[in-house]
């Protein structure tokens, strides 16, 4: 006899299912080589994951990192590998609609792969905001803002262009916030260069850095006094540690925000319980996804932390997710740096994203509120329709 309630067989009949989950690799060229103390990017790998629902819907969600394995654990490669093998036996058959519910469930059986876990939770709010007729940001608590401020990252290696390519952002009224990429070099070339900078913008642009842990805790202490002698407003991850941050905070009249050293919200707690930073730089990404990420802005509220909302340099769905997680935010004080679709000479959206007034638009459309370029996006993949045109040649 059959023991299952009729309510019961229909909600079983009707909740939409994971049915299969695509990924792909796309490579991107960048404008110009980007240079980071850690690696000098001269293309942008982003790894595309697709989740098709029993109900037709299909979501979109985006992996990348920055110079591969330079920043952290995880590549392209690794996560495409990650979603294939292990994460889509999780999820496939599951209920499509519960997001958290199969988010934990992915989280019991696979540990750590917090980019890769970010991709498919895009994918999945995706694919639910379509099926509700809802923008990700309304499935996360709501907007409170529809654009968002976004700094640009110089980055050329070479002051003069920087400056150049700063002029133009002010010009083009797309970018008035520069952040300022240093570590690479010895700290008094550092300093030189930031404040030539910081002197052809005067006030019409405000300068930050990012050191990208490549000070010592003694570089840092003369680093950052002479970077507020120079104009800067705020540091970015000088050094490595949360201990050596929280020895860095208030010793200058300049902000001290974290980046590498967050890594969610348990690493988020730890460094608020110490006072390691003015700032959180929270990422997507870094935190394991956009509950996370909202999470983690909740305890920096907490804490008197004030917000940024930072990029691992991701196109343009990446770039959306994070935008929808941080127009949520109750406290944005630094606004974002959102640029990473303006970093890649290759548009892979049908409409492209409004940057304009020095901030982006976030989309209002169901779930991001973009749509895939699925032409563009076979060009690019990786062994697609690109390497064939240039065996050919
Ligand atoms: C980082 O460390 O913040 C963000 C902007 C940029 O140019 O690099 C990233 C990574
Ligand atoms: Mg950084």
């Amino acid at each position: 006899m059959n023991t299952i309630s009729a309510p019961l067989v229909t909600a079983l009949q009707i909740a939409p299912t994971v049915e299969r989950i695509e990924t792909l690799l796309l490579d991107l060229p960048t404008i110009r080589p980007h240079k980071l103390s850690v690696a000098t990017m001269i293309g942008q790998t982003l790894m595309l994951v697709k989740i098709h629902c029993s109900d037709g819907f299909v979501g979109i969600g985006e992996g990348a990192t920055i110079g591969g394995m330079a920043y952290g654990g995880e590549s392209p490669e690794s996560m495409k590998l990650a979603v294939d093998s292990y994460f889509a036996p999780v999820m496939v058959g599951q209920d499509a609609t519960r997001v958290q519910a199969l988010m934990a469930r992915l989280g019991k059986m696979v540990k750590e792969n917090r980019f890769a876990k970010s991709a498919v939770e895009t994918a999945l709010l995706d694919a639910h905001g379509k099926r509700l007729g809802l923008a990700v940001s309304e499935l996360l608590g709501g907007r409170r803002r529809d654009r968002l401020p976004v700094a640009w990252t110089l980055a050329s290696g070479d002051t003069a262009k920087d400056i150049a390519e700063a002029e133009e952002m002010l010009s083009i009224r797309r970018h008035n916030v520069f952040k300022l990429k240093i570590g690479a070099r010895s700290i008094r070339e550092d300093v030189s260069h930031v404040a030539a900078i910081k002197r052809a913008l005067g006030e019409r642009g405000a300068v930050r850095v990012d050191v990208n842990m490549a000070w010592s805790e003694t570089d840092a202490v003369y680093g950052m006094a002479a970077l507020a002698d120079a104009g800067c407003e705020l540091v970015e991850q000088p050094v490595a540690s949360a201990a050596g941050l929280a020895r860095l905070m208030r010793r200058f009249p300049v902000a001290l925000m974290a980046d590498e050293s967050l890594h969610g919200p348990e690493s988020a707690f730890e460094i608020a319980r110490v006072h390691g930073a003015d700032v959180f730089a929270v990422k997507v990404e870094q935190s394991g996804g956009l509950y996370n990420a909202l999470r983690v802005a909740a305890i920096a509220d907490a804490a008197g932390i004030e917000l940024y909302g930072g990029t691992m340099l991701e196109g343009a769905l990446g770039t959306v997710a994070s935008a929808h997680a941080f127009s949520t935010f109750a406290n944005l004080q630094w606004g974002t740096e959102l640029f990473g679709p303006l970093l890649l000479t290759e548009e892979i959206l049908v409409t492209p994203l409004d940057y304009s007034e020095f901030q982006l638009t976030i989309p209002d459309g169901p779930g991001l509120g973009v749509t895939l370029d699925e032409d563009r996006v076979r060009f690019f993949q990786r062994d697609g329709l690109r390497k064939t045109v240039s065996i050919a040649k």
